[in-house]
């Protein structure tokens, strides 16, 4: 049990700094009380989801709309908070001149546009501190012929080898894909294998993150998991779940038991250990409920479907997968999703210092109040889509 414990005790989930703003669908955006107006903010409220949990030092900026004059201010206020800046997150898909693509646009000079950004991002992880880079694109087509789906990887694959030249010591970037939306015919960036192939490409700076909301419904993610953490090119995880498509609610909310089986392949391939340099990150819009419970809640299902892949008898496993004993080995891995591990994380917690409950333990912390009567008046933070 010790090593589960300190195994536990060494988890990382970064927490993205849009989940605490505002955010919904194309039929309403619900602004909320005490939302942050600026990054620093977002900062402020990704610390409370570390204070009480334990397990969230870093945090996931979005640019533009984490654009500040001064980053290296930024991520000095984050140290003051006891946080951390966690992956640059690039955005090629709200410029009205990226409307037929980005990076694989057929005009020269919107590509070009494009590729500076992923380099400004670059500049930006520099100033941060931050060694991951994360690349997704909404690139792609409506209508068959509407343009060519090969030179599109061609323009892709130019500007991806660009901005690997540009990484400097110990940075990486992630490269994210998507089966489809905000394209409706084909996506350039569309599943695992096109943003491995572009990956084993480049080098070992180059690595795919696993969006668990951008997959066609019934895929085995975990097969994926499995497979790439075997190749050495899973980079990250962009954790929340879903019902229907990418709907981006909270990891382990639709899918408890899915979330188990891609932690336990996590954990039987080496994911855990930190040498390994998965980065587990949540990618969530808490378009109804409130943000930063929703965030506290979500790193414990992370913590939780963990806990429960460690308590995996993975001997008495293998003893059964080896004598073909499928019942057996179905029933140890079955054993373990069904363990209650609430206690167990619990008492890690007050280990720590730290209470029990850490919903509660917020909720009694009257941050929330503070916000909403501090936070009067200015811009609320937002997709500003
Ligand atoms: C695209 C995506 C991507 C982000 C965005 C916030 O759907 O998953 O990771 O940039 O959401
Ligand atoms: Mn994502």
């Amino acid at each position: 049990m010790t090593d589960i414990k300190a195994t536990l005790l060494a988890q990382h989930i970064e927490t993205p700094s849009w989940a605490y703003g505002n955010s919904g669908t194309r039929f309403k955006v619900f602004a909320q009380k005490g939302v942050p107006r600026d990054p620093y903010e977002k900062l402020a409220d990704a610390a409370q989801v570390h204070a009480h949990t334990g397990i969230a030092p870093t945090v996931a900026l979005h640019i533009p709309w984490d654009k500040v004059d001064d980053y290296a201010d930024l991520a000095r206020h984050a140290r003051e908070l006891g946080v951390g800046i966690g992956a640059i997150n690039s955005n090629v898909f709200q410029d009205d001149d990226y409307m037929l693509g980005s990076v694989t646009h057929p005009a020269k000079r919107v590509r070009r546009k494009a590729t500076d950004h992923l380099l400004e991002c670059v500049d930006i992880m520099d100033a941060t501190g931050s060694d991951t880079l994360k690349l997704w694109f909404s690139d792609g087509i409506n209508y068959p012929g509407q343009d060519d789906i090969r030179a599109r990887q061609d323009r892709l694959a130019e500007s991806l080898a660009e901005v690997y030249d540009r990484l400097g010591e110990g940075q990486r970037f992630l490269l994210e894909y998507k089966l489809f939306e905000p394209a409706f015919y084909a996506t350039d960036v569309p599943d695992w294998g096109t943003a491995y192939a572009h990956c084993v490409k480049l080098g070992p700076k180059a690595q795919v993150v696993v969006d668990t909301g951008h997959h066609a419904p019934g895929t085995n993610i975990e097969f994926i998991v499995a497979f790439l953490l075997r190749e050495g090119k899973l980079g990250g995880f962009d954790f929340n779940s879903r019902f229907y498509a990418d709907d981006d609610l909270m990891v382990g909310a639709a899918d408890p038991f899915q979330l188990f089986r891609i932690m336990y392949e996590v954990v039987r391939g080496g994911g855990l250990d930190p040498e390994t340099g998965v980065a587990f990150m949540l990618d969530q819009c808490h378009n109804i409920e409130p943000k930063i419970p929703g965030q506290i809640r979500s790193v414990m299902n992370v913590q939780e479907a963990t806990a429960k892949a460690l308590l995996v008898d993975r001997e008495a496993l293998a003893a059964a997968q080896a004598e073909g004993d499928v019942l057996g080995a179905n029933a140890v891995f079955m054993d373990a999703y069904n363990t209650d591990v609430r206690p167990l994380l619990a008492e890690l917690r007050e280990e720590r210092g730290l209470a029990p409950d850490p919903m509660a333990a917020y909720a009694k912390s009257g941050y929330f109040e503070k916000i909403v009567a501090e936070r009067v008046g200015g811009q609320q933070a937002g997709w500003g889509a």
